[in-house]
């Protein structure tokens, strides 16, 4: 008889950049994890883990694992590398650092980060000390949700959000520029409960979506057009009386300046801004004011244009002008990261800082900083970690040069080698969330996530918490800040949450938080302050704009795909079967009036830059969209650059966010097409 292999099952969570963190177990049998599946029995991730991550083991043994330490042997970008030890790569990084520090100061070094890891441990606690002490820039992490973040903030300072777990009892629900089906998977069955009574399904998206396929009611508007649908909303429900004027009254700031401002944007106008029917308009603000109540899920999606900050402002005004806050499910959900803490002054290491210059650089602007554009000291180092830039940051062309710069000492961190890491001077390289401990917030629920380690690190992968401490000891920083294991940061940061939390966490793996007190919940500033307004360069009204007709171009969206996460998982095999190959979706009409028909090769300019990809044809995108995922790695598509080589810089009106959209030129590549092969 064979003997039954000793099996263990270890808790975790996904540490991905997803709202729904999801609560895992691991089952680790004779030291190899052989599966990971959902934890049961979590309230809101419910047992199951996205196509994505189950079987996260796949990750965790990934052939093209990166393994050991790495110095560069060929060109900046050709990812030729050779294998060196701990202490030498930690040697050359220092001294890398060290070099930078001495003859620029602190803040010619910038770390480049974002969520690889939404881990507190992992993503934003060692690493922070380590560069507080060093007194490098600060990084803006403006990359996603800045805009829809800001936009909340100044509207309802008290940060009221609706829990996610109460939305079944509203009667409408929106899914509001948000793929909910492919991108927050977990939270669309709550907004799908709302059936169960009779309740509607909205989705408000220039792409028809597996959401927008699932919904009862789809407004496929023109991307960036959401200001002026929402403020029509507004005028039909103050020109039909549906208004909640007590609420209005008793908690909002600037309800009759709001009404004047939407007086100016009947359905007649805004069915000219949107593309929408005067119809479909005035019927949605009917459903929505009367509902009881309604439900808007924001997603970051429509956050990626140049009014963003504007378009949210519209948006968030419409519980408040229906009074839907009253009832429970009722209201907005941007995101939930306020229920939690974001770790201490101290926790991050602030009161490490040296004295002197304090530079910040929106990560937005990652191209301009590399070419020495921004105030203060040029950007001599650069460490990034949790992030793939050469792919994720608008304006690629730039940032990749800026990558390439010679007299620039980078160093990446990261579990494969990517585009970023092919022009790294020296790569890291870390663990996966098997093999490390780590604690998640969450930016959909209200839950925080434990994750215990499955299995010791594969190879000579080390976590980043070791990677920045082992670094700090290189560089003689002798506090005692950088002697916390990973067990004391963990016991640190949890010491912000009541022992409830603590022991919920022990015993199941994950606690519901409570939402902190808050002074001003009931605030709603529908009209901002003129100063405030002035400070931020605002209207202090919402406001939208007319549309502006060019026929010449499509306008580019470039949002998430269902099979990868970012530039995550692109590297899969099993992933990359399921996802096929990177498309341009186009309409039927402007591919007839452009001579390409479906699989034709295509290019895509923006003035002189330009990527070519395969079209697809089909009326998930209206005349005037176009539609390419922004996952995919550059090498993924035939002219070697991806969605980002189109995008620029600028960011948009409210928060430094990006704008990840573009008006593009589309045609034929030469020598494809229907019209030149035909000719
Ligand atoms: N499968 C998968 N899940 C993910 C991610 C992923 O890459 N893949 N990424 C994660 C991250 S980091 C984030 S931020 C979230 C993003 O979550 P979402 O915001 O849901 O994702 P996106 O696909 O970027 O955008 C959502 C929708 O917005 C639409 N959109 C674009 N422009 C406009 C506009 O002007 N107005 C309106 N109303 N809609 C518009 C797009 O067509 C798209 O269908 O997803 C997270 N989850
Ligand atoms: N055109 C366009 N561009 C976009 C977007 C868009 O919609 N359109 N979306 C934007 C949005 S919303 C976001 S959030 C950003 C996301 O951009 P990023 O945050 O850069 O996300 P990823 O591309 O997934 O890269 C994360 C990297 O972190 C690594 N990683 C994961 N865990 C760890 C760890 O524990 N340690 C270390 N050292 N590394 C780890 C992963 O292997 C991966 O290479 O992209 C933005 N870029
Ligand atoms: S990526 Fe999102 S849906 Fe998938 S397992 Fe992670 S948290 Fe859950
Ligand atoms: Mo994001």
């Amino acid at each position: 008889m064979v003997p039954a292999a000793a099996s263990t099952d270890v808790v975790g969570g996904c540490p991905h950049d997803c709202p729904d963190t999801c609560a895992w177990v691991a089952t680790v049998e004779d030291g190899v994890v052989t599966r990971v599946r959902g934890a049961r029995g979590h309230p809101v991730t419910a047992g199951h883990l996205c196509v994505k991550v189950k079987d996260y083991q796949e990750r965790l043994y990934h052939p093209d694992r990166l393994l050991q330490p790495q110095v560069r042997t060929g060109p900046k970008g050709s990812g030729r590398f050779s294998v060196v030890s701990w202490d030498e790569a930690l040697d050359e990084v220092a001294a890398g650092l060290e070099a930078a520090v001495d003859r620029f100061g602190g803040a010619a070094v910038l770390p480049y980060r974002y969520m690889g890891t939404q881990g507190v441990l992992q993503g934003a606690s060692m690493d922070r000390r380590f560069f507080n002490r060093l007194g490098a820039s600060d990084l803006e992490g403006t990359i996603c949700y800045a805009t829809g973040g800001w936009a909340y903030g100044i509207t309802y300072p008290g940060w009221p959000e609706t829990d996610i777990e109460d939305v079944p009892h509203a009667e409408v629900a929106v899914a509001w520029g948000a793929n909910m089906f492919s991108t927050h998977l977990h939270m669309w069955p709550f907004m799908q409960a709302v059936r169960k009574h009779g309740g509607t399904l909205v989705c408000v998206d220039p792409v028809r979506t597996k959401t927008a396929r699932a919904a009862d009611v789809h407004l496929q508007l023109r991307p960036g057009s959401d200001a002026a649908l929402a403020l029509a909303v507004v005028h039909v429900v103050f020109a039909e009386g549906l208004e909640d004027s007590g609420f209005l009254a008793d908690h909002c700031v600037g309800g009759d300046e709001l009404r004047d401002r939407a007086l100016e944007w009947t359905p007649a106008r805004a069915s000219v801004a949107t593309g929408l029917a005067e119809d479909e308009i005035v019927a949605f603000a009917r459903l929505w004011a009367n509902a009881k109540p309604g439900f808007v899920k924001t997603g970051p999606g429509a956050q990626r244009h140049a009014d963003a900050g504007q378009a949210f402002r519209a948006i968030l005004a419409l519980p408040a002008v229906t009074g839907a806050w009253r009832h429970r499910g009722g209201g907005v959900h941007v995101h939930s990261a306020s229920n939690f803490s974001q770790g201490t002054a101290s926790f991050v290491g602030d009161d490490l800082r040296p004295p002197g210059l304090r530079r910040s650089v929106n990560m937005v602007e990652l191209g301009r900083a590399l070419a020495g554009d921004l105030d203060g000291p040029p950007v001599a180092a650069v460490v990034v970690y949790d992030s793939n830039p050469a792919v994720i940051a608008p304006d690629s062309a730039a940032v990749r040069a800026g990558l390439g710069r010679d007299d620039l000492f980078s160093v990446v961190i990261d579990q494969f080698l990517t585009e970023t890491a092919a022009y790294a001077d020296v790569v890291l390289p870390a663990t996966t969330q098997l093999e490390h401990l780590d604690v998640m917030w969450s930016w959909g629920h209200r839950y925080l996530t434990l994750n215990r380690p499955a299995v010791a690190p594969q190879g000579e992968a080390l976590p980043n918490t070791e990677i920045f401490r082992r670094l700090a000891a290189r560089m003689g920083f002798a506090d005692s800040a950088f002697a916390d294991g990973d067990e004391d940061l963990l016991a640190q940061y949890l010491s912000d949450y009541p022992d409830g939390v603590r022991a919920s966490l022990r015993e199941r793996g994950w606690a519901k938080v409570t939402p902190p007190p808050r002074a001003d919940t009931a605030r709603v500033m529908l009209r901002l302050d003129d100063g405030l307004a002035a400070g931020l360069g605002l209207d202090p009204l919402p406001q939208a704009r007319d549309h502006d007709a060019d026929p010449t171009t499509l306008a580019l969206v470039t949002p998430k795909s269902h099979h990868f996460l970012n530039s995550s998982f692109v590297n899969h095999e099993r992933l990359r079967r399921a996802a096929g190959s990177p498309l341009v979706h186009l309409s039927p009409a402007d591919a007839a009036a452009r001579g390409i028909a479906d699989r034709d090769l295509v290019q895509l300019s923006n003035g002189a830059r330009s990527i070519a990809v395969d079209a697809t044809v089909s009326d998930d995108v209206a005349p005037g969209t176009a539609m390419l995922y922004s996952n995919w790695w550059h090498a993924d598509l035939p002219g070697g650059s991806g969605a980002n080589l189109l995008t620029e810089q600028d960011p948009n009106d409210l928060g430094g966010g990006p704008v990840f959209a573009a008006r593009v030129q589309v045609r034929p590549a030469a020598g494809h097409g229907s019209a030149a092969s035909s000719g």
